[in-house]
């Protein structure tokens, strides 16, 4: 938006590229299309918000600041997406967002009412990063459809919180603020149920990684991208051939996203 400038938080925010001074903390908000993503985005932020588009592409980023117990920390509302995996702008920025750019923290948004198809996502998510709580959104819709949710039995299989909302209605959020931030100070930990495969696949997974890790020494998950190699992700085999996932792990977390490399890479778009 043009008029960026004229909010109040204009100074400790500042698009387009992210810059994290003033802030405590960055938490993204993932999530399949429609789930409440902006509804929880506009409640913890009050509306105040900063939008342009993510560099160099035609997808609009929303950013904006919400406070918690004297802190500060940034929110970023990534595109909606119901995968991770194929070649669309919306799920590479999500993904090269939350792999590079490495948030201190993801929300997954989820809808209560279709939970089974969101997990796909919220599986995928799990690949990439451990720091990963999921907002279950829409549990009123659920309620009034006669589904009941056991965020604590998915919190357990999934290995990482799971927070119950009904953010149109401003429920759940303060519990999910304090889950956030407690992940982010460490005070949870979490322990991603991740896709093991079958002992061949793990072997080749294992074989991979030390492999990955010369060829680029920084990259925040190179068990990640090991797995996209074994499932003949073409644009993931050629910037790791060309050097440019090397570069871009060496990159910190602000000229990072000024890239979604997969994507230039790739040339499928
Ligand atoms: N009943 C109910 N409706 C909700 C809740 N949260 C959001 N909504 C409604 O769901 C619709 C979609 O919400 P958005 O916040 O726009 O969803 P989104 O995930 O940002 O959608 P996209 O950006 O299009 O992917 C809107 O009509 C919201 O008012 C909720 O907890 N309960
Ligand atoms: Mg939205």
């Amino acid at each position: 938006m043009a008029n960026c400038s004229s909010c109040p938080d204009h100074a400790d925010c500042g698009p387009p590229e992210l810059d994290t001074r003033g802030f405590d903390g960055v938490v993204a908000l993932a999530g399949n299309p429609n789930t409440g993503k902006s509804t929880v985005f506009n409640a913890l932020t009050g509306l105040r918000q900063h939008t342009g588009n993510w560099p160099g592409k035609t997808v609009t980023r929303a950013e904006g600041g919400f406070k918690f117990k004297n802190r500060r920390y940034k929110l970023v509302d990534l595109p909606g997406t119901y995968s991770l995996l194929s070649t669309s702008q919306d799920e590479e920025i999500a993904r090269d967002f939350i792999l590079f750019g490495q948030p201190d923290c993801t929300i997954v948004v989820t809808d209560a009412t279709c939970l089974e198809r969101n997990l796909n996502l919220v599986l995928q998510v799990l690949e990439i990063s451990d720091r990963v709580v999921v907002c279950v959104n829409l549990i009123d819709e659920a309620k009034r459809k006669g589904i009941a949710i056991d965020a604590s039995a998915l919190s357990d299989d999934l290995g990482v919180p799971v927070v119950a909302t009904a953010a149109r209605a401003w429920k759940g959020l303060k519990e999910l603020t304090q889950t956030v931030v407690d992940l982010i100070d460490g005070k949870i930990k979490t322990a991603p149920k991740r896709a093991f495969g079958d002992g061949a696949f793990q072997d080749a997974v294992t074989e991979l990684i030390p492999l990955i890790d010369e060829v680029a020494p920084d990259l925040p998950n190179a068990r990640w991208v090991a797995m996209r190699l074994l499932d003949g992700d073409h644009r993931v085999r050629q910037a790791l051939q060309s050097g440019d996932l090397a570069r871009l792990a060496a990159r910190t977390r602000g000229p990072i996203e000024q890239a979604s490399p997969l994507i230039a890479l790739g040339g499928t778009q």
